[in-house]
């Protein structure tokens, strides 16, 4: 057939691709340059009718899910009102593909890890609780602000303790974790962080070592945080500590922000070899600013004397908190508008500085506050 494309004509096959490839179902018409292979045009095929579904997950209690319709008594766990995102089972499986979740009444899961639906809920809520925070607080249209959903792999592997983030799949993948120490890995607060490591890598693209890597994983952490505060599910109430949810019993999370050396390895206060700690511990530094901007020291968290490195020791210092919500808005223009794959603390303080100028004005309350916490934590 004869294809016309921006005034020029060319001969052009129709192709019908369906099957599985590593980002799940494909189901795409393309039109292919006869002479030379090219794709002159694709859309994706996949046929969606947004229905309103209920869920009930492990950490999330009873939830509204919008999924897709494909017959009358036919669901699948994927979201035609956010970008078509949706959630795959890896059914124990760490390789190939798993199948997306499908249901007949369009009531998923049960509250028990009995059901495996149940850990797709959560999933898949936590990425809608994502998309909405994105787009409603920061106007980003998905990860990629480009209106494309990602996907979620859960059940990936067997007993394991993670999840992560992969720029080639555009994806997500949780472990079920071990049933000892740890319940699955599809926390609000860790659907958020990982799918944050997204919009970093779609933005400034901080290096993954190094300073920049603790702002990189600060920056997931204090994102992770904001989603569940924005999430307000009475369920996971907000908080400042990242993976609360995550353990079978005890009081216990994978990190504070109030006070990220309470784990015995993240840093509280800046010091020169902040950049040789694990990436997941040099981000305290980033984590503990945007506490301290957020709260001040109201909830009691220690600010840094001159000597201190790691472990923050002043406890008389007072700093007045401008609220989460703008400490925020703070973050992500300095992320997505000043900081590149290098910036380290230094550049950060900088950066935020001129993110709050920018929002609030220069002789603000709220960009003196952030000079304020930097020179607290020993950034000056
Ligand atoms: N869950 C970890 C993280 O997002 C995985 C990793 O070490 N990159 O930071
Ligand atoms: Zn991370
Ligand atoms: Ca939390």
């Amino acid at each position: 057939m004869v294809l016309v494309r921006d005034g020029a004509a060319y001969l052009a096959w129709q192709v019908h691709a369906t099957g599985d490839d590593a980002r799940g179902p494909v189901d795409q018409i393309a039109f292919v340059d006869a002479g030379n292979g090219g794709v002159l045009r694709s859309w994706d095929n996949v046929k969606t009718a947004a229905a309103a579904g209920t869920g009930r997950g492990f950490f999330n209690g009873s939830v509204a899910l919008t999924t897709n319709q494909l017959a009358a008594a036919s669901y699948e766990l994927r979201d035609p009102s956010r970008g078509g995102q949706y959630t795959v089972n890896m059914n124990g499986k760490q390789g190939g593909n798993g199948a997306i979740f499908t249901d007949a009444d369009n009531a998923w899961g049960d509250g028990t890890l009995a059901n495996a639906q149940t850990v797709g809920v959560d999933a898949q809520y936590g990425t809608a609780m994502t998309w909405d925070y994105y787009l409603t607080v920061h106007g980003r249209n998905g990860i990629a602000n480009n209106g494309a959903g990602a996907y979620n792999r859960v059940h990936y592997g067997k007993n394991y303790n993670n999840a992560f983030w992969s720029d080639s799949c555009f994806c997500m993948t949780y472990g079920d974790g071990d049933g000892r120490t740890f319940n699955p890995f599809d926390s609000l607060d860790v659907a958020g962080h990982e799918m944050s490591h997204g919009v970093t890598s779609r933005t400034s693209n901080l290096t993954y070592s190094g300073e920049s890597g603790g702002l990189n994983e600060g920056t997931s952490d204090i994102f992770g945080a904001m989603v569940e505060f924005y999430a307000a599910n009475p369920n996971d109430p907000g908080d400042y500590l990242i993976g609360e949810e995550l353990y079978k019993s005890g009081n216990n999370a994978l990190r504070s922000m109030i006070k990220p050396s309470v784990d015995g390895a993240s840093a509280d206060c800046y010091y020169s070899t902040i950049g040789s700690l694990n990436v997941h511990y040099s981000s305290g530094l980033a984590n503990h600013f945007f506490h301290l901007l957020s709260e001040g020291t109201s909830m009691g968290s220690p600010t840094c004397n001159a000597a201190d490195t790691r472990v923050a020791t002043n406890t008389t210092r007072t700093l007045t908190g401008i609220g989460r919500n703008k400490a925020d808005r703070i973050w992500y223009r300095a992320l997505t508008v000043y900081m590149t794959a290098s910036t380290n603390y230094a550049a950060a303080r900088v950066a935020t500085v001129k993110a709050a100028n920018d929002l609030y004005g220069s002789a603000s309350t709220e960009s003196a506050a952030v000079a304020a916490v930097w020179t607290a934590l020993n950034r000056p």
